[in-house]
């Protein structure tokens, strides 16, 4: 018990946190989608070390229970648009008629400045490519940031983006056409908290103020505009309207300032399996900040009266909503929590975890083994050094091992043989496992690309 709470502690985070929901790089700008079942989250990519928003592509991952997610690693990125060269930053993607379109903004080489853009693919995962080999809005200014989509119950489909103005238009069915003209919606405190930014007066202290990231969803017959609030440092504010196109009502606050250690927010709002959660993020991964933010996620409900109400920035995050069947093939990169692994990509294999070295882990939760247990555990490795060993452990890194397979070298970092030994988990049932990694102090170890449990 000692070792589990010296292990957590050297992450900076409690034994039951769920936030960030990523731990393997940094993921800014959540946009979260479901189709079929799964809950997708579309992710921006702050670089290690950053001093700037220096962000080279979009990442996404999935769940089925919200507390394990699958790193399918960044099928879009700046080299994706011709017309691109910088930037990628928020971003959002929609599903319409089995196409899944992923709204992107970008530094435009054809402008100079920011410019709005689409990718289609075929898989909420991709490939995705550019869906019109141009901008579907570029015109020089840099107040063209941060799209947000949705479609109406009547399948008009709406896209908005901006800061420090909002800027609204219709899509066309195509998904990947602007319908008629771009306006602009005009701010006032009513509407928003304070006037346009230009007609802001100096000094005056504003209920609030838009200020970029804006989030469109609506319920029943109401429309919710939510986004960054407030100059920098930004909380997270809401407008409500009866129509896609306002008049808005400013309604308060959703997110407030609070030690996220970001001075940057974005949220994003999505229901799954019957509850409602709040994406956002935060500079809370360790070595993290303003330029290394971190997607999060919390439930919430709303009021009786439609409204939003106040959701705290927590480290717990949220409790899974389904269990984990461990009987099957499973991609390594499945995590609930990790300490000091990366993901990378491999053109034939995919994504696979990277960087193991001594006392590294990954954690998966809610892990449901049936009344007799397994009675073996397989893992795809590779090491082109000399390897090391995985002992699988139940329910804390310091926890009963329930196998432990030694992974010699494979001549490779890419060479994945498969490794099999015995298994035996003396109180089956339901448990979180962690995969914690052990080995010569220093070097790194191994990759590791699958791992499953027999009967
Ligand atoms: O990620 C870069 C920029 O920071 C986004 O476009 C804004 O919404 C803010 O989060």
């Amino acid at each position: 018990m000692r070792l589990a709470a010296t292990l957590i502690l050297a992450t900076g985070m409690s034994a039951m946190a769920q936030n960030p929901v990523v731990q393997t790089c940094y993921t800014s700008d959540p946009a979260p989608m479901v189709h079929d079942g799964t809950l997708y989250l579309y992710t921006g990519h702050d670089e290690n070390g950053a001093d700037f928003f220096w962000m080279q592509e979009w990442r996404v991952y999935s769940t089925t229970d919200m507390v394990n997610w699958l790193d399918h690693g960044s099928p879009l990125a700046i080299e994706d648009f011709s017309w691109g060269d910088d930037r990628a930053w928020a971003a959002q993607t929609i599903e319409r008629d089995g196409k899944f379109y992923w709204y992107i903004c970008l530094h435009s080489k054809l402008s100079g400045g920011m410019a709005i853009g689409v990718a289609v693919a075929d898989s909420p995962t991709g490939p995705f490519k550019d869906a019109i080999g141009k901008p579907l809005f570029d015109n020089g200014s840099w107040d063209n940031i941060d799209p947000t989509v949705f479609i109406d119950d009547d399948g008009q489909a709406y896209i908005y983006w901006g800061n420090p103005e909002i800027y609204y238009a219709k899509l066309n069915k195509d998904m990947v056409s602007i319908d008629g003209e771009v306006r602009k919606f005009e701010q006032t405190i009513e509407g928003f908290g304070a006037p346009s930014f230009k007609k802001r007066e100096k000094d005056k202290k504003y209920k609030d103020c838009y200020t970029e990231g804006p989030w469109i969803s609506h319920r029943g017959d109401k429309y919710y505009l939510l986004y960054a609030a407030g100059g920098v440092p930004e909380h997270i504010a809401y407008s409500m309207s009866d129509s896609p196109l306002g008049p808005w009502t400013y309604m308060g606050e959703i997110m407030p300032l609070s030690d996220t250690g970001s001075f940057t927010n974005h949220c994003g709002v999505v229901d799954y399996k019957g509850k409602s959660y709040f994406a956002y993020h935060t500079g809370k991964l360790p070595g993290g900040g303003g330029f290394g933010r971190s997607a999060a996620f919390e439930e919430f409900e709303y009021n009786p009266d439609g409204t939003f109400p106040i959701i705290p920035a927590t480290e717990e995050g949220v409790k899974p909503v389904g269990f984990f069947n461990p009987y099957r093939r499973v991609e390594a990169e499945t995590i609930a929590f990790s300490k000091g692994v990366t993901t990378e990509p491999n053109a034939k294999t995919g994504v696979y975890v990277a960087d193991i070295h001594n006392g590294d882990w990954i954690k998966v939760r809610n892990v449901d083994f049936g009344s007799g247990g397994p009675s073996k555990f397989a893992v795809s490795a590779a090491s082109a050094l000399r390897g090391g060993a995985i002992e699988v452990r139940l329910d804390s890194v310091a926890g009963p091992v329930a196998a432990r397979v030694e992974i010699p070298g494979t001549g490779g970092w890419e060479e994945w043989k498969r490794f099999e030994t015995d298994a035996k988990i003396e109180i089956p049932g339901v448990h979180d496992i962690y995969f914690v990694f052990t080995g010569r102090k220093g070097p790194k170890l191994f990759n590791s690309d699958w791992w499953e449990f027999k009967k």
